[in-house]
């Protein structure tokens, strides 16, 4: 789950960060999303994608998401519109601790698709399992 560092352009009336298809993120961006208001702080996720490529960031605010690939759990703090994770396919993944005024935006490579998702975590295991198999 790697993270990116956006460049910002700095001066006195505050900063500008882009964001460039296939620059700053390695794929072609074909839908974005935002998640705000979750002001009792509930955990949401709790999936993995199977094909679909996204990145997150908090425009406002901050929140945690939890990757685990069953071969490497990780945490990742994002409190920065600066701090960019890469969510691959294949990755379970929560987000937690939601501050008050957070903004999670994700992008995505396709459209949605209730597909592609996997919900239950054991079946996201055998998933893995069917194909290293
Ligand atoms: C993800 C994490 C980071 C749509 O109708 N269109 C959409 O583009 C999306 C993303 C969701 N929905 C519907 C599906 C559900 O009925 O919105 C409802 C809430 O979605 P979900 O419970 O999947 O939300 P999260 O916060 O658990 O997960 C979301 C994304 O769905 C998911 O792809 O990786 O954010």
């Amino acid at each position: 789950m790697k993270t990116i560092n956006l460049n910002s352009i700095r001066d006195e009336k505050g900063e500008l960060c882009a964001i460039e298809a296939g620059r700053s993120i390695p794929f072609d961006i074909k839908r974005v999303y935002y998640i705000f208001g979750n002001t009792n702080n509930l955990p949401r996720g709790f999936h993995a994608h199977k094909k679909l490529n996204q990145a997150a960031f908090c425009i406002s605010g901050s929140c945690h998401i939890n990757f685990d690939d069953l071969k490497e759990q990780k945490k990742v703090f994002l409190d920065s519109p600066n701090k960019i994770v890469l969510i691959p396919p294949l990755v379970w993944h929560e987000m937690h601790n939601f501050s008050s005024d957070c903004i999670l935006v994700v992008l995505a490579n396709d459209i949605y698709d209730e597909d592609d998702y996997i919900r239950d975590f054991e079946e996201f295991k055998l998933f893995i399992k069917n194909q290293n198999d």
